[in-house]
């Protein structure tokens, strides 16, 4: 259906990628030009089972595969309410890591990706998925890479290969070992043009994985 709504526009890609520093910068120009905009993090580590998760991400919990990545299909599902009230109301949301993390990170473990997939079928669609690829070189080289479960060269490649199955026509990759202005200039326009293209009721609105 389509109607005057903000926009959800997430960033995904392998640890260190850049994803956060890219949404402080885009977030400060989408404001600086009068859009209303606000930020999320998922996994969001403040609630029960975003505390849970973050325990298991430090390695200091042992977990079920199967269920730590219902784990962190709830702390999404958690934000929905929320997450639609903004939308409807003409925020636009910068996404630090969705759904797709979710998959790409337990399918990468040897799990079904159809398995995979199932928890967070209906959650909203986002408008556009940034993708920032950088070579696995130049990630474990940034600082603090090593530090939480997963960061290991083996497991984030298997991961890369698990995103490159989940992207669709909503998505944007770009290269991200360059210099922080250079990837944001790159990314700012296509964010500035969903958002105004959500606003103007022009950008049908759906879910997840459709
Ligand atoms: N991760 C993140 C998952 O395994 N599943 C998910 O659904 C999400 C959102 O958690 F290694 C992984 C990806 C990454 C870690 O790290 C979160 P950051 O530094 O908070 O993005």
């Amino acid at each position: 259906m389509k109607k005057s709504r903000g926009a959800l526009i997430v960033l995904e890609g392998l640890d260190k990628s850049g994803k956060t520093t890219q949404i402080k910068s885009c977030l400060e120009i989408l404001k600086a030009d009068g859009l209303d905009v606000c930020q999320l993090s998922f996994p969001d580590r403040t609630t029960s089972t975003g505390q849970l998760i973050s325990s298991f991400l430090r390695e200091q919990t042992i977990l079920d595969d199967r269920a730590v990545h219902l784990l962190f299909s709830a702390n999404r599902w958690e934000k929905w309410k929320e997450m639609n009230e903004w939308l409807s109301n003409g925020t636009s949301i910068l996404v630090d890591r969705y759904a797709y993390s979710g998959v790409a990170y337990t399918a990468s473990k040897g799990y079904d990706l159809d398995w995979c997939l199932g928890p967070d079928k209906g959650l909203i669609a986002p408008d556009l998925v940034v993708y920032l690829s950088a070579s696995s070189t130049v990630l474990e080289s940034r600082s603090g890479y090593g530090e939480e479960r997963y960061e290991n060269k083996a497991f984030q490649s298997r991961v890369s290969e698990t995103f490159e199955k989940l992207k669709t026509k909503k998505w944007l990759t770009v290269y991200s070992d360059r210099p922080i202005e250079e990837v944001t200039h790159d990314i700012i326009t296509p964010m500035r043009n969903t958002i105004r293209g959500c606003l103007s009721g022009s950008l049908e609105s759906g879910t997840l994985w459709k």
